[in-house]
């Protein structure tokens, strides 16, 4: 961390924006087509930090979505900093603990302010946090297929751009046959599964049959709420669990890896409530020996930028799921694009996210905009 000098946050623009994706993206949980999020921008003392909201349309990936988001920042969180002066991005994650959960809204605030202040100190936001690469390894999570072979196709598409890891969404009936068909084709990628809560104890056989495919590990294939049974999984798999929804925080961590529920951590700043407590997670996984890697939310240009940060830190030893932004949008809202190549990603050396927004794209995909002030 660096020291901060204060910073008066004179007024915040929450702006609602709708961006057409290039592939409808199907999970356990649901489907999209169009990415829907509250962008916040933060303005003061002549500059401006900005935080990407990844609440979603429904509450089917968390329970926030992007209309419990509004009220919660502008009745509870905006408060905490609008008109005042702000010591430090940690000094409102400090405030913000007052508010339970609204994890989503609360890091669109926490990453706005941590880009504020990092462009005001002239550094990129990764060093701020204690990151030390300078690229970062990134792999693909891709949504169910209808069939076996048209995810064959969608995994060698992506294997050659380079990916370091291929990620599956699977769910119960769309999962081994997936699986036999991919390994057949690739019998060397890094690959995964994602089930977004999907099963039960009662499919264990099921799961316990993936093992025969080589996965680095198996995400989040439980109830969301129920480590315990993660931990029982556990012990009758040969493939690491992962988890994902089960983690919102650091305790949440602490408590997984002390039962044995995981091996590996998917840290999603907005799922864990902002940079400050994706780095405790990072710091408490790194300290027990579990790598952890950067989850996404189909995230646009400042969300995404936010993604590569924190993934510049030394635990986020494994390829996260920030793939190119062209893979999502015809165009994005910020510049330089977000883009790997050979499945590298640099991360940006500029001020803060070092990422600027492109007001003219930016114009034509905002359905709604909104000025807070004090
Ligand atoms: O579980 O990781 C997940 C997207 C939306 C909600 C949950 C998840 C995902 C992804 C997509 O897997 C990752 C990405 O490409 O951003
Ligand atoms: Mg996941």
């Amino acid at each position: 961390m660096i020291d901060n000098r204060p910073m008066r946050v004179e007024c915040a623009v929450l702006r609602q924006v709708e961006m057409p994706l290039k592939f409808r993206f199907r999970t356990s949980f649901g489907e999209t087509g169009v990415k829907k999020f509250l962008l916040l921008e933060l303005r003061g003392e002549g500059l401006s930090g900005w935080g990407e909201c990844v609440a979603e349309e429904g509450p089917f990936y968390s329970p926030e979505t992007l209309s419990t988001a509004m009220p919660i920042l502008s009745a509870y969180l905006l408060p905490l900093v609008l008109g005042k002066t702000v010591a430090s991005p940690a000094a409102f994650d400090e405030a913000a603990r007052r508010v339970r959960g609204n994890r989503m809204a609360k890091a669109a605030v926490e990453c706005a302010l941590q880009d504020m202040f990092a462009r005001a100190a002239g550094v990129p936001l990764g060093r701020t946090l204690g990151g030390t690469r300078e690229k970062i390894e990134v792999g693909v999570s891709l949504g169910i297929s209808p069939t076996a072979k048209d995810t064959v196709e969608n995994v060698r598409k992506h294997v050659a751009q380079g990916y370091r890891r291929i990620k599956l969404k699977i769910e119960p009936g769309r999962d081994a046959d997936r699986l036999a068909a991919v390994r057949e084709a690739f019998p060397d990628i890094t690959l995964t599964v994602d089930a977004n809560a999907a099963y039960t104890l009662a499919d264990a056989d099921t799961l316990r049959s993936l093992d025969a495919f080589r996965l680095d590990y198996m995400e989040q294939p439980l109830h969301h709420e129920d480590i315990v049974a993660h931990a029982e999984l556990a012990k009758t798999l040969k493939t690491p669990i992962c988890l994902d929804e089960s983690i919102r925080s650091a305790a949440d961590a602490s408590a997984a890896i002390a039962l044995g529920a995981c091996k590996v951590i998917n840290i999603k700043i907005g799922r864990v409530g902002g940079h400050a407590e994706a780095v405790r997670i990072h710091d408490a996984a790194r300290a027990a020996g579990v790598p952890v890697w950067c989850g996404g939310m189909l995230e646009a240009g400042i969300g995404r930028a936010h993604n590569v940060a924190i993934a510049s830190l030394p635990g986020f030893s494994k390829p996260g799921d920030t793939s190119s932004s062209s893979r999502y949008f015809e165009e994005d809202i910020v510049e330089p694009a977000l883009e790997a190549k050979d499945g590298i990603m640099p991360v940006p050396t500029g001020p803060g996210t070092g990422v600027a927004i492109r007001p003219d794209v930016l114009g034509r995909v905002t359905t709604s905009i909104q000025e807070l002030r004090a």
